[in-house]
């Protein structure tokens, strides 16, 4: 047993005037809560400081800095990262990044329980637009915010363990998990903001929304062997409602735990890697079963083929 207890510290609603301070807080609160659990990794949302700010439309890109950090730890966060290494818990949130060179990522952190990053990821799937479409009910400006992370989708050996991590849109992508399955990953921790309701598509609610969520997060842990532990950004934002359904999955893809509500919230579940062991040496050993000479498409193009 490699047993490992995870709390997936989903966060309500951030509002668009809410400063870091206030919802650094509330991330300190559910870590209280973890740390009373003896939790040994908490895992918060994307974008987890500020509110989902890529719904506003900035003509001025640089107007939307406002949102993003320029260095981490930072003033807002440095509380954070001292209580966690304080309680010998390693954590992963979030957050919009700036670099000194001037480019903008949706970023997530892993950090060690002595208070190290111990790893970084850039979300490659953003999803979205770039302009002003006002076609939509609403504005989903990841593409004009943000440029596709530049890192890969790499893993991290910590605490004896191979951790992956992945952003929102991400999960949808299988080949984000195969790329992870391929590295050996033990665990994924995701973030996402995911509104309940279709901005493109009316009568699209939060039913087929969550089931596509679910559905996503189920056959990434179970076709590549692996605990998953996704966590919401949820409720109202300024009148703009997320969904909850903060989730963590076994490596059969079930799920064992499950947020009840759209607001702060802490689930816990004690998560042995080593089940990962037996799909990784059976139906998914990828030495004896993939057929990479069949696969090029899936690297070798983009975007659909017809036939004549
Ligand atoms: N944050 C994020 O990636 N959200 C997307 C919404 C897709 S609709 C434009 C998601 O895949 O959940």
């Amino acid at each position: 047993m490699r047993n490992v207890r995870i709390a997936a510290a989903q966060l309500g609603p951030i509002q668009k005037a809410d400063r870091r301070q206030a919802v650094v807080a509330r991330m300190l609160d559910l870590m209280e809560q973890a740390a009373a659990l003896k939790v040994g990794l908490i895992v918060y949302p994307e974008l987890a400081l500020t509110t989902f700010f890529p719904r506003w439309y900035h003509e001025d890109v640089g107007d939307a800095d406002i949102w993003f950090e320029r260095e981490m730890p930072n003033a807002a966060t440095a509380p954070l990262f001292a209580r966690a290494k304080q309680h010998g818990m390693a954590m992963s949130f979030g957050y919009a990044e700036l670099t000194p060179d001037g480019h903008r990522f949706n970023a997530s952190i892993l950090v060690d329980k002595a208070g190290g990053i111990a790893g970084k990821y850039r979300k490659v799937h953003l999803p979205g637009h770039a302009e002003l479409d006002e076609a939509r009910a609403f504005q989903h400006l990841e593409k004009r915010y943000f440029e596709p992370g530049d890192l890969g989708f790499p893993v991290f050996r910590m605490h004896g363990g191979i951790y992956g991590m992945c952003i929102c849109n991400d999960r949808r992508w299988p080949e984000t998990w195969r790329v992870l399955g391929l590295q050996g990953v033990e665990m994924v921790v995701l973030g996402f903001n995911t509104p309940s309701v279709n901005s493109q598509k009316s009568g699209e609610g939060p039913e087929t929304r969550i089931f596509h969520h679910k559905l996503s997060l189920q056959a990434g842990a179970y076709q590549n062997s692996t605990w998953v532990v996704a966590v919401a950004k949820a409720g109202v934002e300024d009148g703009h409602p997320l969904f909850g359904a903060s989730c963590i999955v076994d490596p059969d893809g079930r799920i064992v735990a499950e947020s009840a509500t759209e607001a702060d919230e802490l689930i816990v579940h004690d998560c042995d890697l080593d089940a990962t062991r037996f799909g990784k040496e059976t139906i998914f050993d990828f030495k004896r079963h993939r057929r990479v000479e069949h696969y090029g498409r899936i690297t070798g193009q983009v975007g659909v083929e017809v036939p004549e």
